[in-house]
């Protein structure tokens, strides 16, 4: 088939959503694109939530969490991962190059040296004047939107018709050391499914791991819901359990194998990019509360 490829992301991550239609203009599949539009925001170290110059944990440790999935069905993903900027890239390799799924801390940062992954030190001089501020009153208390610059999730249709996905994170700023959150976890911060769709989160991902949040999406639009009423029907289910949601964001972005998109959030103030026939813009999501 010739079908008009589309990217979205998460956020206003409009260079590297771009980066990726790019590549899927230029007949890339969709998993290179995915990983090089994602790889933009990694290497940003103005992203405080993503890859380099992300933030630490309370210990001062940035540990990064990633996963993708292709059109086949595979997948792979890192968790809590130092020392390596391109986790999305070494999440790729987990998946093709091992017969694991996912590798975790000390193992799948040798894995990456191993396979010409470079060390570097991903806190930087802001990161860490912003920790050590953070420190001399240590509350935990995750923000609701962090200035609209958040976890980079991506997906992407190529011109065959095919659908990958990937989502990268430093995770929440200041977590306890070891904590890992919903973005390298298959079916909660991602999930393809190359016959139906995919979907992708943002946000408080404790809450997104509860309900297997991008699973539930793609499973509702196998039954035939839009992209649109499934991204709702998942913050729903959210909601609906406790008053909790009033402190934290989640939103959600989702695809269909018809090319139309989905996308929905608790609180104001979240919006995604979408990439189609050279145009890539910025639009804002509807929210619940
Ligand atoms: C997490 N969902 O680690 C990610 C990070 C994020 O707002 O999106 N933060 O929970």
């Amino acid at each position: 088939s010739n079908n008009s490829p589309i990217a979205i992301c998460t956020w206003r991550f409009t260079k590297a959503n771009a980066t990726a239609g790019a590549a899927l203009a230029a007949g890339k599949p969709a998993l290179d694109a995915v990983i090089e539009g994602v790889a933009i925001e990694e290497e940003n170290i103005k992203n405080t939530t993503v890859g380099k110059g992300g933030s630490p944990d309370r210990e001062g440790n940035v540990t990064l969490d990633a996963c993708v999935m292709n059109s086949d069905g595979d997948c792979g993903a890192v968790v809590c991962v130092e020392n390596i900027t391109n986790v999305a890239a070494l999440a790729r390799k987990v998946m093709e190059d091992t017969p694991h799924v996912i590798l975790a801390g000390d193992g799948a940062e040798e894995f990456g040296y191993r396979n010409g992954f470079k060390k570097e030190n991903l806190l930087t001089d802001e990161s860490k004047l912003a920790w050590q501020e953070w420190k001399k009153s240590p509350e935990y208390k995750p923000l609701i939107n962090i200035e609209n610059h958040d976890t980079i999730g991506m997906l992407a249709m190529d011109s065959k018709g095919d659908i990958a996905g990937a989502c990268t994170t430093s995770g929440l700023s200041y977590k306890m050391k070891g904590r890992v959150g919903d973005s390298p976890i298959i079916g909660s911060g991602l999930f393809i499914d190359n016959e139906v769709g995919g979907a992708v989160a943002t946000g408080m991902g404790e809450e997104v791991l509860k309900t297997v949040g991008s699973f539930l999406i793609v499973e509702l639009m196998r039954n035939g819901m839009s992209p649109q009423k499934a991204c709702e029907e998942a913050i729903r289910r959210i909601v609906t359990k406790n008053d909790r949601y009033k402190g934290f964001q989640i939103a959600y972005i989702a695809m269909n194998k018809s090319g139309e998109v989905g996308h929905y959030c608790i609180h104001e103030g979240f919006t995604m990019m979408k990439y189609q026939d050279g145009n890539n813009e910025n639009i804002p999501t509807n929210f619940y509360n």
